[in-house]
This record gives structure tokens, C-alpha cells and sequence, in this order.
């Protein structure tokens, strides 16, 4: 097996597969430092916790992730609590940020002393082959393999080394991203707020009980550079204040602007080259999803490979995209549908406008609403 990309897709493929006894090499472009401290997502689904802890990798996670049951909405001034265990059958979710997944993952792979190499370029990925080549060290690399897993996000090269006509794209752009900043203070509400606001949605998450996450809507191509602390904590004050609450501040840690984009590509494999995680798919970062479809993806993936050795019969890899894309499609509408709930519409469309607050106040005082809120939230178990 040649695993491209050490995210959390493929480094949880690399160790579903050890697990099992397959072996694998996993080639990353970048160095382990970058990939450690690549802030990213924040919220764990029941389900990524479970495949975490299944595969040995879960003891500090479980240990320092807290557990949430239930997150608020806010809009007209007022925050709405969501109870998630109550209505999703009490499952819960884990806050523990993407970082410590990839650091838990990257020390066990180190420890198995199997193949992880770091600042790899010039992949070049052969789906027919299969054949993976790479420049490491100094010296040309080939990998002769039974299955390529392209787990290289979205802007990597196994995607691209489909030829065209096989692919087929589905993508939808917003016209807004968001501001995020990691800030050195205790959070300032037990759960996260996702808050309608007509400045723009903002959201408070956190990271530890001494760390918070904050976000805020901006333009796709704001600059970061017009963003000093002061005014990032201003607009968050603006957006996320409430009667008789104050949101603490504390030094910015780090900061950044993320786009945002809904995109699916089918089928997500071509020959023996199996697209996985952001590879294959994004969302936008409102529905909490990114991480764990990418971890709901390798446990199929490393399953069918399983089962291809065990059977000798192609079947289990042939329906390994029809096995995902369902879950897949399920996570983008819920993606694309808190995105547009929650986020202030372009200029000027009071329509829009009306729309969202109508589904506020109905997702906050129906519980058949609340609940479709909060099985999606917590990870539909699709049947
Ligand atoms: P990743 O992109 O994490 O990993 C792919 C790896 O492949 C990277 O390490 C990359 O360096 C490597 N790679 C790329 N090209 C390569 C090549 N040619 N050769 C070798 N290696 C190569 N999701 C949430 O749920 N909540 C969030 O708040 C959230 N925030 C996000 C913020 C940003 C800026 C981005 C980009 C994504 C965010 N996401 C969020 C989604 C994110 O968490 C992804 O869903 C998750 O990282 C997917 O994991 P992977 O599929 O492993 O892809
Ligand atoms: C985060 O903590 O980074 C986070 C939480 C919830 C989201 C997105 C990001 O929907």
C-alpha cells in the first residue's frame, strides 16, 4: 500500500492497516512540525473517537478532549440551546483539535517504526500500475504496490492523476470565509456558540479550558494583514454579545483566513488510486464534518482492502465509493445547510435574511427540527 498525505486520513488508514498486518508506506510534502501545528478542525463525532480508540491511537484523546452535549444558536440577540445527547440517542462530541489527532498519529507510526517520510516531493502517482514515485533525501523513490490511497486533501496530485472523463465534479463556492484565530484564554461559554449576526456569523469554540478557537465571517479574500487582535476582538464582541455575558479576551496565538467550498468528485477511485478525506470531497467548516468524513472514508477504505486480500475478489474495492458517497452526500447538505443558515447573505438580499431567521426560530422551538439538527451533528449512523 502507497498512502499519499499524512493528515488524519491517511495516517488513521496507515494505522487501520498495520492493525490488520498490511503494510504501508506514507509519503507527506511537508515537514512533521508543519503538519503538528496545521491548525484545523476542532470537534470529533462519536464515531472518530470510537475508530481512534479501536485503533490504539486514542489514550491521550480520551484522556484531554472534552466531551460536549450540546452546542447554542444565537440570533435576534438571544442564544438557543441545542441538547445533542438528548435528542441524538446520547451520543456526544469530543472537542480535541485536529493537531493532537495528527501528533497522536504521526508518534504511533514513529514508534511502529514503519515507512513515514516527510518532506517527499515530486510525487508522481500511477493508478494503473499501480506505481507511486517520489524524491526523498536526495535520491528517486519508486513504490511498486498492490493500492495507492490518495489521502492528499484537496489541492494534492492524486485527484489530478485521473485522467479526464472519469471524474465527475460537483462544487459550489460562498461568497464569504472565515477569520480564525486561536486566542490564550479561558472560553468564555461551556459550549460553542454559532451566532447569526447581521455584522456576520461568528462562532465560539475552544481548544482546553485555557485555550479558545474563535471564528468570524469575512470576505474569501480578506487579508489577514487588515486584521490587527484589537479589531478581530471587537468584531467578536459586537457579534457574539448577549444580555449579561462578556466574551473574555486574551493574546491571539495564531490567526488565519479560510476559504470556503462545498465539493464532491465521483467516483472517488479510478483503477487501483483510492481518494479519501478532502481528497475526494470538502465542506465548509460550519457542520464540524471535514475531519470526520475523512475518518469515516479510511475505516471503508481499510476495510475493502481487508476484505480484497482476505476474498481474492475485487468486489470489495469496486464498491468502495458507493459505500462512501452516500454518507458523503448526507454531510454536504448538512454542511451547506447550517452554512447558509447561519452566515449573513450578500448585501442587501432581505429575502435570504428572512429565510434563515424563520429556520432559526424553527430549528429552536420544534424538537422534530432540533432533532434532524442534532443527529447530523452528532454523525447520522446511515443505514
Ligand atoms: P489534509 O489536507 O488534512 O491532509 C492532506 C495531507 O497531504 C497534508 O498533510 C498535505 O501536506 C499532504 N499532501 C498534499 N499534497 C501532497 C503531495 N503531493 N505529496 C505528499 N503529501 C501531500 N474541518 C472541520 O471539521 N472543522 C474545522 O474547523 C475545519 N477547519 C479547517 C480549516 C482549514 C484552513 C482547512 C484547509 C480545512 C479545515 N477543516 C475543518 C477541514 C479539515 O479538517 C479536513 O477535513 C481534514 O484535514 C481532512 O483530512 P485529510 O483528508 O487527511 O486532508
Ligand atoms: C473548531 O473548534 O475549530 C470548530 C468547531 C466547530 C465548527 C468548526 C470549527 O463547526
Amino acid at each position: 500500500m502507497a498512502i499519499v498525505g499524512a493528515g488524519p486520513a491517511g495516517l488513521t488508514l496507515a494505522r487501520l492497516l498495520e492493525v490488520a498486518g498490511i503494510e504501508s508506506v506514507v509519503l507527506e510534502d511537508r515537514s512533521r512540525d508543519y503538519v503538528e501545528h496545521r491548525i484545523r478542525a476542532g470537534v470529533l463525532e462519536q464515531r472518530t473517537v470510537d475508530l481512534l480508540t479501536e485503533a490504539g491511537v486514542g489514550e491521550r484523546m480520551n484522556r484531554e478532549g472534552i466531551v460536549h452535549h450540546g452546542i447554542e444558536l444565537q440570533f435576534d440577540g438571544e442564544r438557543h440551546r441545542i441538547p445533542l445527547s438528548e435528542l441524538a440517542d446520547g451520543r456526544t462530541i469530543l472537542i480535541y483539535g485536529q493537531t493532537e489527532v495528527v501528533k497522536d498519529l504521526i508518534a504511533e507510526r514513529i514508534a511502529s517504526g514503519l515507512p513515514l517520510h516527510f518532506e517527499v516531493s515530486s510525487v508522481v502517482v500511477e493508478p494503473t500500475t499501480p506505481r507511486v514515485t517520489f524524491r526523498h533525501e536526495g535520491s528517486t523513490h519508486e513504490v511498486d504496490c498492490d493500492v495507492i490511497a490518495g489521502c492528499d486533501g484537496f489541492h494534492g496530485v492524486c485527484r489530478p492523476s485521473i485522467p479526464d472523463g472519469v471524474l465527475q465534479e460537483f462544487s459550489r463556492d460562498y461568497p464569504f470565509g472565515w477569520l480564525g484565530i486561536l486566542a490564550q484564554v479561558a472560553p468564555s461559554n461551556d459550549e460553542l456558540v454559532y451566532a447569526h449576526h447581521e455584522r456576520g456569523f461568528a462562532l465560539l469554540s475552544l481548544r482546553s479550558p485555557e485555550l479558545s478557537r474563535l471564528y468570524l465571517q469575512c470576505r474569501p479574500d480578506e487579508d489577514i494583514e487588515e486584521w490587527p487582535d484589537e479589531r478581530i476582538w471587537a468584531e467578536l464582541q459586537a457579534r457574539l454579545g448577549v444580555e449579561g455575558w462578556t466574551l473574555a479576551e486574551g493574546p491571539v496565538l495564531e490567526k488565519g483566513v479560510t476559504g470556503m467550498r462545498s465539493y464532491v468528485v465521483e467516483p472517488m477511485q479510478y483503477e487501483r488510486l483510492f481518494l479519501a478525506g478532502d481528497a475526494a470531497h470538502i465542506v465548509p467548516p460550519t457542520g464540524a464534518k471535514g475531519l470526520n468524513l475523512a475518518m469515516a472514508d479510511v475505516r471503508v477504505l481499510a476495510d475493502s482492502i481487508v476484505e480484497w486480500y482476505r476474498s481474492g475478489s475485487d468486489a470489495p474495492l469496486e464498491a468502495y465509493s458507493e459505500n462512501c458517497l452516500r454518507r458523503v452526500w448526507r454531510a454536504e447538505h448538512f454542511s451547506w445547510w447550517m452554512t447558509s443558515m447561519l452566515h449573513r447573505p450578500p448585501e442587501g438580499d432581505e429575502f435570504e435574511l428572512k429565510l434563515q431567521l424563520s429556520q432559526l426560530r424553527y430549528v429552536t422551538t420544534s424538537e422534530a427540527a432540533a432533532r434532524g439538527l442534532a443527529e447530523n451533528y452528532v454523525g447520522l449512523e446511515l443505514v
